[in-house]
């Protein structure tokens, strides 16, 4: 049933922001390698995906929703300070003891959640670097800075992505359950001529890799790195997709005892490699451990949403399902992901998927839910970006930020809450991986792509890995052309040239939101 404040509550939006009792809780649900047609409400038909199908029902289902880039820790890294990663050095894929890469004196999206009353977490994957600079982790010490220093009240972490070692948690500022007696050893080299890795003991592997992640073997799987010890603290890869829902049940559960709105952000491991859902999803699709984590994905989410619907804070709690960067099929483990593949396309109707600065690299499932806010059934085509989720929540909650903070990061929240003729952005910059590779500018219906490397990596995702020689410009009509896959730079010069020097000029001003710093 509709409900029946539908239309005051959209009056109180329109004429400008919330009061504090007023003020939604958030969610932001961050897919992790999800492509734009990963999801069956995205026209995947090969496995249903229907909690999150739901959503999408209920709120906006958005087809140019991007995140910043095409990996992970750029990505997460914009979305939480509001800024393009590549504007800062050392914001490429974060390896196992790498530093926290987000200055603790900055202005974040966090901070910004505390300053207009929120209380806040992360529970999920990081990967965004623990410890000072040139230290990086205390692995067994206080893993500080970290994510309390830039404004998450709690944290329950998986500290780098599992594909890397070491699989551990870490709560607030300590690695859980670690025995001092055995403490736990990170590095980049092999610690002992006799410590096993997946080279030397490859025969006993449960998944074997296909490149790289042949280091240190934990759960039958080898990683990136090498760790000894903290053998009390590790955790079953199986078990990862419960532990956030438990988690994120059990803080969730403590917030509504208390005044203050809750900000969580809900970082899933899945689908990222190792792909190891647990045992009751293993063979749910036909399609091997991909598709069976997006199941597992799925599921938790229809979890989180049954925690709202029984907290009774469903019609107070907005909703936000991104992903961190596209698809990729064998990103270093053998789990069949391309053999089992069948006629599933996970970038959708787009070429390239994760690394890469084609729009599936970051075209992504982006979803917003307000019940009884946002009305449902919207499909919007307003450009939204993961960057933008820091202005549009200070947008939304009235709260002034500090005139340097965000600059990259547009106010859409009249376009995230599916606000009729309300605008999405109008230019966005899509990054490949750290601060010295490729771009993709988009401009209304207009795509360019800057190939400072002169590669482009996965531009096909229904293919191993490879990189394709590409030319340092290409520009695509996107209306005509969606999978970029014909070049008219020729034929339209006038726009070209106006948009390589757009995107020079948002790339060495550092800035691209209209208000300026004095
Ligand atoms: C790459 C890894 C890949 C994955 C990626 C990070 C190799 C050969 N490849 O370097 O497996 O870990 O980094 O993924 O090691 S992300 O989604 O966290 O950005
Ligand atoms: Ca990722």
């Amino acid at each position: 049933m509709k409900n029946p404040c539908f239309p005051l509550a959209i009056l109180c939006l329109l004429c400008g922001s919330l009061s504090a009792d007023e003020k939604p809780n958030v969610i932001v649900i961050m897919a992790d390698d999800m492509g734009y047609g990963d999801l069956s409400c995205y026209g995947a038909h090969n496995f249903e995906t229907p909690n999150i199908d739901q959503l999408a029902a209920e709120g906006v289902r958005f087809t140019s929703g991007y995140c910043s880039a095409s990996t992970c820790t750029p990505t997460r890294y914009s979305f939480l300070t509001g800024t393009y990663a590549f504007r800062k050095e050392g914001t490429g894929i974060a390896p196992p003891n790498g530093p926290l890469t987000i200055d603790p004196d900055s202005f974040t999206l966090p901070d910004l959640m505390k300053k207009a009353g929120y209380q806040t977490a992360v529970i999920g994957k990081w990967h965004l670097g623990l410890g000072e600079k040139g230290k990086g982790p205390d692995w067994n010490g206080e893993l500080k800075p970290g994510p309390h220093e830039i404004g998450f009240d709690y944290n329950f972490l998986l500290p780098t992505t599992n594909d890397r070692v070491p699989q551990v948690y870490v709560e607030n500022h300590r690695v859980l359950n670690l025995d001092p007696a055995d403490p736990l050893w990170v590095g980049t080299k092999k610690p002992s001529e006799d410590h096993p890795t997946g080279i030397t003991h490859r025969d006993t592997l449960k998944m074997d890799w296909s490149h790289g992640h042949n280091g240190t073997i934990h759960n039958g799987i080898s990683r990136i790195g090498f760790y000894t010890g903290g053998h009390a603290a590790r955790f079953r890869d199986e078990d990862l997709g419960d532990k956030w829902v438990e988690k994120s049940t059990e803080w969730i559960e403590q917030q509504v005892k208390t005044d203050a709105p809750f900000f969580l952000f809900f970082a899933s491991h899945d689908l990222h490699v190792p792909r190891m859902p647990h045992e009751r999803f293993q063979g749910a699709t036909r399609l091997g451990f991909r598709a069976d984590a997006i199941v597992e994905l799925d599921w938790g989410v229809g979890e989180l949403m049954k925690t709202l619907d029984r907290l009774g804070i469903a019609e107070n709690t907005l909703v936000i399902y991104c992903s961190d960067n596209g698809p990729v099929m064998d990103d270093g483990y053998q789990d069949f992901a391309l053999e089992k593949l069948g006629d599933h396309r996970a970038a959708g109707p787009y070429s390239g998927g994760k690394y890469s600065v084609y729009e599936g690299g970051t075209r992504t499932p982006f979803i917003t839910r307000w019940k009884g806010h946002i009305e449902p059934g919207i499909v919007s085509d307003e450009m939204v970006c993961t960057i933008d989720i820091a202005s549009s929540l200070a947008g939304l909650t009235g709260t002034e930020i500090p005139q340097e903070a965000f600059p990259d990061s547009f106010d859409v929240s009249g376009a995230m809450l599916g606000k009729p003729g309300a605008k999405g952005r109008a230019t966005l910059v899509e990054q490949d991986n750290g601060n010295a590779g490729n771009f993709g500018f988009r401009a209304g219906d207009w795509k360019l792509q800057r190939h400072d490397s002169k590669k482009a990596r996965n531009v096909t995702v229904e293919k191993e890995l490879e990189n394709k020689p590409a030319p340092r410009f290409q520009l695509f009509d996107l209306s005509k052309d969606p999978a970029e896959k014909n070049n008219v730079i020729e034929q339209h010069p006038d726009v070209a040239e106006r948009m390589k020097a757009q995107l020079a000029e948002i790339i060495d001003s550092g800035w691209s939101r209209p208000q300026k710093p004095q």
